[in-house]
Order: C-alpha cells, then sequence, then structure tokens
C-alpha cells in the first residue's frame, strides 16, 4: 500500500481551527457566490465555457458542500454516543440520481433555483445531466436506495455497504425491435458525489491453501497461506435524511491490485506483464452482473460477493478494535448486519473466520457472535435465483471459507439429528450442502443457519416461505421469521418526482406527509369534493403531458392527451407476463379491426424494461411488443383509438417522469411469483389505479384501498398451484372466441410478416400444458378486469375519486414505515437526534 496517501505529518502541527468553518448559507445569493467559485476555480472555467457538464458539476460541489458539515457531524455524533450501529449488505444500490434529492432533503430546491436564475441557468436543465447511478438491477437494488433514505431520515445509525462498479446497469437501445446493450460508464465524467477514501483500503485474499499451526499457549489456529490479495478502496458517498442534517454514508468498494503482487512477477522479469497483471485485480468491481432473479453461477460473481462481505467486515471490526480493543463481549449487542438477498451471505462465513483466525477467538463464542449479529431478507422463491456455489470453486478460491462452511453445516446436522433422530431425508434436506451431481454450497441455508432473523418482503411472500421453501427451517426455528412488507422512499417517489401532486397535498393537509405518510389519509374525506377532484385532475394531466412528452423524445411516438396512460415498467420476465399485456393490446386491435368500437376509452399501453443480456425468452418478448407496436400505430384504423409503445432504457430517472403521469398501473404476475413488487406502490403513492393479481404486496394495497378502486383478476396462488396439476390452455384458447383470434392473429404472422417464425417459441409457450406462468389461465378475467378499467375511465369523476383514494391510503407503503419495523424487530436501534 505503499502508493496511500496515509503518511502523517511530522514536524506540523495542524491547528484545532483548521476544521472551525461558519456554515455555509443557504440563501439564493450563498449559492450563487459558491457556483461561480466552483465554476471560476474548483473547475476552472471561463466565460466561454457553455458546457452543461461544468454547469452541473459546479452545482452538484456547491451543493455537496452543504453536506458535508452534516456528515462529519453525523459520524462524530454515532462515534461519541457508542450506540449499536447496523449495516446493510448490499450487491446493488440503484440510488439514481442525487442532486435534485440532495436539494430537497436539505431544503434548498427553491434557493437554487432562484441563485441559478439570476445568473440565467435553469435548474431543470442541470439535473438532466446528471447520469443515473444505476448500480442495480431493478426492485431489490431500488429497495436498498430507498431503506438508506429513510434510515438517514429517521435518524438511524446504519451504513450501507456496497460496490463501486465501474460500470452500472446497461443502456438499452432498441435496433430494428431487438434490444441491444451498451456498456454504461456512469464515471466517465467524474462523479461529484464520492469521496474517495485510500487511507482505509483493507485486504482481501483469494485462492492459496490452509494449514494448521500451534501457537505458544499449545492451542490449533488455522492459516490461510499462499493467497493472491487485493486491495479494497472506499467511496463513500453521502446519504442525506430530510431537513434533518443527518447525512449517513454509503461506502462502495472499488478492487485495485496490490504494489507486491506485481513485484513477484517484476523479480521474475516480466514488469510489463506484471503491470498489466492489475487488471485482474481491478476486474472484481469492473462490472454489474445484469441478471435480475436469476442465478449465473460465474466466478467472477463469488469473488464480486466474497470482496463485498470481506472488505465491509473487516472495516467494521477495525472500527471496533480502535475504538473498543480486542474485547468482542459486546459485540453482538452493538452491531448487526442485514443481508440484502444471499447475494453477501458468504459474510456469516467470513465474519467467523476473521473472529477466529485474525482476532483469537473460539469457534463456540465466534459462533454466538455470527449468528446473533446477521439477518437475513430473502427477496425471491423462484428456483432459479436461489444461489448455488460448486463446491470446487469454493475450494480452488476461498479454501479456508469452505472449511468453516463445513463445520457449520457439521454443527447444524447434528442439531437437526437431535431435534429428528435419524430423520436422513431430512438432513439430506436442511444440509448446507447439495448432495447428488456437482457438490453445492446452498447460500440461502448457509443464510438462515447463520442468522437470527429471516425475513420476506411481504405477507404473502413471508407465509409462502414459512409454509414452502424453508419449511423444514421454520419448523425447526419458528422465532427466526418475520414478515417486513417493502416500501419506497415518499421523497423521491412522491415530493420530487411530483411537485405538483406535493404542492397540493401539502397546500390541503401541511407538509407532515414526507415524513409520516399516514397522514395522507386525510385526503380521503376530500376524494369526493369536486373543486379537489378538479383541482387533483389539472396537476394529473399535467404530469401526462410531461410523460407523453418524455415517450415522444425518447421514441418520436407521439400520445394523444386525452388517451389512458396504461402503464408496466420493470424487469422483462416471464413471470412478470409482459405477455399477458401484450395479448390485452392485440385483443383491442382486434376489436378495432371488427368494428367493435362502441363506448371506446382511448388508451396508450406503455411498456418498458431490461431483458437479462442471456434471457433469450425475454428478448424475444421485447421483440413481439416492438412488432405488435408497429402494426398497431401505423394502421390508420387505431387512430385515436390505441396506440403501444416500447419505452427504451428504463431507469430509475425515467420512473420518476412516468410514475406522476401513469393512470393505470400494470401489477399482473401470476400469483405467488413476483415477492413483493414496489413499481406499485410508486404508481398508488402517485394516484394511478391498479389492475393486478393477488400476488405480493398487491394484496396488501388492495387491502389498503379497497376493491373498488382495485381492477383486480386472475388466479390466486393456491389456485395457481391447483391448476396447475392438470394445466391445458387450449381450453381457455379454444372455448373462448376472443382469446382464439389473438392467437390466430400471432400465429398466422400477422406480427411478423417478413419474419417467418420468429415468435413460434413465445406463442408455444403460452400454449405449453408447462408452462410454468400459466398465462392463457388468467385472460379472460385479465381482459374484463381491463373493460372495468376503461369503463371506468370514462366516468371521470369515479376515476379521479379513486386516484385521490389510492393517494391517500398508500401512507403503509413508505419505507420509512418498513424502516421502522425492522429497526423494531431485528436492530433495536436507538435514533440518533
Ligand atoms: C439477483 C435479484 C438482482 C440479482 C428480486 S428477487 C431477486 C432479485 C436477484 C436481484 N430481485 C426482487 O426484489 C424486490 C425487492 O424486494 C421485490 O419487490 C421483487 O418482487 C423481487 O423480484
Amino acid at each position: 500500500m505503499t502508493n496511500m496517501p496515509v503518511k502523517p505529518l511530522a514536524k506540523s502541527q495542524p491547528a484545532e481551527s483548521i476544521t472551525d468553518l461558519p456554515p455555509l448559507g443557504l440563501s439564493p445569493k450563498d449559492i450563487k457566490v459558491d457556483y461561480k467559485r466552483h465554476f471560476n476555480y474548483t473547475l476552472g472555467r471561463d466565460r466561454h465555457c457553455k458546457s452543461a457538464h461544468y454547469a452541473y458539476t459546479s452545482l452538484a460541489l456547491t451543493v455537496r458542500d452543504r453536506l458535508m458539515e452534516r456528515w462529519k457531524n453525523t459520524r462524530y455524533t454515532v462515534d461519541e454516543s457508542r450506540c449499536k450501529q447496523a449495516y446493510y449488505l448490499s450487491m446493488e444500490f440503484l440510488l439514481g440520481r442525487a442532486l435534485g434529492n440532495a436539494m430537497l432533503n436539505l431544503g434548498i430546491t427553491d434557493s437554487v433555483t432562484e441563485g441559478l436564475y439570476d445568473l440565467g441557468i435553469y435548474l431543470e436543465e442541470l439535473i438532466e445531466i446528471e447520469p443515473d447511478a444505476g448500480l442495480g438491477n431493478g426492485g431489490l437494488g431500488r429497495l436498498a436506495a430507498c431503506f438508506l433514505d429513510s434510515c438517514a431520515s429517521l435518524q438511524l445509525p446504519v451504513m450501507g455497504y456496497g460496490l463501486r462498479y465501474e460500470y452500472g446497469m446497461f443502456r438499452q437501445l432498441i435496433e430494428n425491435g431487438f434490444q441491444v446493450e451498451e456498456p454504461d460508464h456512469w464515471l466517465r465524467n467524474g462523479n461529484a458525489w464520492e469521496l474517495e477514501r485510500p487511507e482505509l483500503t483493507v485486504r482481501v485474499r483469494f485462492g492459496g491453501r490452509t494449514e494448521k499451526v500451534t501457537t505458544d499457549g499449545g492451542r490449533t489456529r488455522v492459516r490461510w497461506v499462499d493467497t493472491h490479495d487485493i486491495l479494497a478502496v472506499p467511496f463513500d458517498m453521502p446519504v442525506p435524511g430530510f431537513k434533518n442534517d443527518t447525512v449517513n454514508t454509503l461506502r462502495l468498494w472499488k478492487s485495485t491490485a496490490t504494489d507486491e503482487f506485481d513485484l513477484d512477477e517484476f523479480n521474475e522479469g516480466d514488469y510489463p506483464e506484471a503491470v498489466a497483471a492489475k487488471n485482474k485485480a481491478e476486474q472484481i468491481s469492473l462490472v454489474l452482473y445484469p441478471n435480475d432473479a436469476s442465478e449465473n453461477g460465474k466466478e467472477l460473481r463469488l469473488r464480486q460477493q466474497y470482496f463485498l462481505a470481506s472488505a465491509s467486515l473487516q472495516d467494521v471490526l477495525r472500527r471496533w478494535v480502535w475504538t473498543r480493543g480486542h474485547d468482542f463481549s459486546q459485540f453482538a449487542e452493538q452491531n448487526c448486519f442485514q443481508l440484502n438477498d444471499t447475494h453477501p451471505s458468504i459474510a456469516v462465513a467470513e465474519l467467523m473466520r476473521l473472529l477466529m483466525d485474525e482476532h483469537g477467538l473460539e469457534w463456540d463464542e465466534a459462533w454466538s457472535i455470527t449468528s446473533r449479529t446477521m439477518a437475513y431478507t430473502n427477496h425471491t422463491l423462484l428456483p432459479e435465483a436461489l444461489e448455488k456455489w460448486p463446491v470446487r470453486l469454493f475450494e480452488q478460491l476461498l479454501p479456508r471459507i469452505l472449511e468453516i462452511i463445513y463445520e457449520i453445516n457439521a454443527r447444524f446436522l447434528a442439531e437437526v439429528d437431535q431435534r429428528w433422530p435419524g430423520d436422513m431425508d431430512r438432513l439430506a434436506r436442511m444440509s448446507l450442502i447439495e448432495e447428488g451431481g456437482e457438490k453445492q454450497v446452498r447460500m440461502a441455508y448457509l443464510a438462515i443457519v447463520g442468522s437470527f432473523s429471516v425475513n420476506g418482503v411481504a405477507a404473502l411472500h413471508s407465509k409462502l416461505l414459512r409454509e414452502g421453501l424453508f419449511r423444514d427451517f421454520y419448523e425447526l426455528w419458528p422465532h427466526k421469521f418475520n414478515n417486513k412488507t417493502n416500501g419506497i422512499t415518499p421523497r423521491r417517489w412522491l415530493a420530487w418526482s411530483n411537485p405538483g401532486l406535493s404542492e397540493l397535498i401539502t397546500n390541503t393537509i401541511g407538509e407532515g406527509w414526507v415524513t409520516d405518510t399516514t397522514q395522507l389519509q386525510q385526503l380521503a374525506p376530500l376524494a369526493g369534493d369536486s373543486q379537489f377532484q378538479q383541482r387533483w385532475q389539472k396537476i394529473r394531466q399535467h404530469n401526462k403531458q410531461r410523460l407523453i412528452d418524455f415517450v415522444a423524445e425518447e421514441t418520436g411516438v407521439v400520445l394523444p392527451s386525452n388517451f389512458m396512460l396504461d402503464v408496466q415498467v420493470k424487469r422483462i420476465h416471464e413471470y412478470k407476463r409482459q405477455l399477458l399485456n401484450a395479448l390485452h393490446v392485440v385483443h383491442l386491435y382486434d376489436r378495432i379491426k371488427r368494428g367493435d368500437i362502441e363506448n371506446w376509452t382511448p388508451r396508450a399501453v406503455i411498456i418498458g424494461g431490461k431483458a437479462a443480456p442471456g434471457y433469450q425468452m425475454a428478448k424475444k418478448i421485447i421483440k413481439l411488443i416492438n412488432n405488435i407496436a408497429q402494426v398497431v400505430n401505423s394502421d390508420s384504423a387505431t387512430e385515436g383509438l390505441l396506440r403501444l409503445v416500447f419505452l427504451p432504457n428504463y431507469r430509475v430517472s425515467a420512473m420518476e417522469v412516468i410514475c406522476a403521469g401513469t393512470d393505470l398501473s400494470e401489477q399482473i404476475s401470476t400469483a405467488g411469483k413476483e415477492a413483493s413488487g414496489t413499481g406499485n406502490m410508486k404508481f398508488m403513492m402517485n394516484g394511478a389505479l391498479t389492475i393486478g393479481t393477488l400476488d405480493g404486496a398487491n394484496i396488501e394495497i388492495l387491502e389498503e384501498v379497497g376493491e373498488d378502486h382495485f381492477f383486480l383478476f386472475g388466479l390466486t396462488a393456491e389456485q395457481v398451484e391447483q391448476t396447475r396439476q392438470n394445466y391445458h390452455p387450449e381450453s381457455f384458447i379454444e372455448g373462448d372466441e376472443d382469446f382464439r383470434r389473438v392467437m390466430e392473429l400471432l400465429k398466422n404472422g400477422h406480427f411478423n410478416r417478413f419474419e417467418p417464425g420468429i415468435f413460434d417459441d413465445v406463442i408455444g409457450s403460452i400454449e405449453s400444458p408447462f408452462d410454468p406462468w400459466m398465462t392463457a389461465a388468467d385472460f379472460r378475467s385479465y381482459i374484463e378486469a381491463q373493460k372495468k378499467a376503461a369503463a371506468m375511465y370514462r366516468d371521470q369523476p369515479r376515476w379521479v375519486q379513486s386516484s385521490i383514494l389510492n393517494t391517500a391510503m398508500s401512507g403503509r407503503f413508505s419505507s420509512d414505515r418498513t424502516i421502522a419495523e425492522y429497526n423494531r424487530d431485528i436492530w433495536k436501534l436507538t435514533p440518533q437526534g
């Protein structure tokens, strides 16, 4: 670590006063002065510079300055109080843009707008310059970002730990209807929101072998030797709370090569090769794996996971030793790690290793600490998403960790055998190691065994975990299991993304709702008030126009402003059933073509989302949507009645525009498959109505808002499993004239005139008795629910009433509520006021 800037001053004695600074002002004038200072001095630009980038960066630095003092003070407060802390370990933090959020939470948006306006600069334009921090795939990564916002807003001492991917989620282009991926080098123009902390670099080991050594005291210890080491350099990002002077930290690790690693080979005379070998080390944090809810089993991914777990745990243990010395007896009382799915679950074994091999604890003591410190959140029941790593990979990459996993397993299975003597089936079912075929480590089981808390992310999901996937473990340890229904931050997803509605709400009920969304209920009595409805309607129409403009910019398709905007945005996956949505559009198109357009509700169906690059079926579904759109939109019969658009490159900053302008939110997954969903909550909070199945958090949304304000359809999770036994899609198709016609259009190549056969597999999946998503089974009830939605939309006062009620009853889906529950039941932290 020779080049790290850690050498202390020798002769100089910096005065205490070097950190005494007057707090920076928040007035328009103060903002203006600092903006000019950064533009001219920090960035060294002059009046010839018209670059948007430098304008944006000047403002970002100006706003960041205002976070710095608060950030430091938050750190001091937590250090001095010696309070318990929690750490959110996640491979993904889908942060989106930081500037607007920082201004909102500092309460300086108006001031900045005014200060910039004096300089002839429009804030809206600078906002758009910032690239999204796309360090996540979808719901799971965005949830982590919402949680950080809520922790800071609740003043909880929680730190996020993640990876600083050089390349985030790929940019999606659509060429000839096909998805094309482009790398997202989001750091290309620098990142004003991160602070490198090279002095806190830690070393992470890979490879090598283990050996037993006997210490002077006669105890056996294990040493992990001949390793290939990689350095983890932390980059800190500020996480401001809402108007409370708290600024928490998200620490993201970047991988770099050690110097001696190069030196070894240099001594053999291969200097350029040695330096080039740095590449391998730097690879670890190079790129985000773009797979949502499906495992990929690649060695580099396991390296990433261990790198995150090890660097983060070492960082926490080092702070512990600095402040408390080598006594770990209170460690579990003072620290908690929340594992965001199994991705960081190797932390269970790594904490054991660090406590035993690096800090000299015995197994029992280390295990007591570990299993009282770790808490695990499961996000899916889909078997293809359950992580399993080949034992062989562990042997090569993490031999010491594998030994520890084996030991955890041996002791665990002994416990199972005590409880159910001689039940060999159960032992095989519950073992951390899956036998038969290539031996694999079941990461979810490691997480359960090593944690004191296991939670699902919506009521139905948690129930299915207890009764299905984790049944054996629930029988053994019922007390570990709990539910934490997901939530979203109302700061980004209402206050920021929907300034019009926010202002109306604040003028009506005061601004308390921003930190206590249950107050939105006070809008409910106004839902039937025609004056209030008109104001609500006017703002929503304005938001719709913003979305229409956005769609026009991104796709060239201009949607009429009287259309119902019917939106499904989320990752493309068969279980989410974008295909069912497409079938409905084909049905509407068919109705138009046969002249069945009495009492028609003009509608634009907008579908957006990325497919994992290796997921062929999902990519085919994108192509199908684009082809249907092409046919529908260019047929003059649909004019004024129907449009379909595929919105490319769906991302956080796009959702900020989309959720505010949507009328109808599509949440149509096969029941039992979507663990929670969080997009559903964003739409609801912004006053969209939902058409949805009894799946994930939809069930709880329906409970809150009531059946009259939600378009429910489809089989229940239970019915899905029953129907599956004896599923005959052709009977649904043949018995339904509308469905039959839709399938006929697809099959006769109406949407692929010059691309014969390309949709055969997609069509085949609908007709297959083994279709796991049972699209055909829900077709009729979906069409009927869509009819009801269309009818209600024609009665605008009725629709607007439901819209108001959706916002009013959305309070439960604030991530503040979710985080308060995590804290009450799992973390037990004291807010740091
Ligand atoms: C691997 C996921 C990235 C890489 C999930 S389940 C598994 C993953 C796997 C992501 N993501 C989603 O988590 C959301 C947050 O809890 C849920 O709302 C959503 O239902 C689930 O699919």
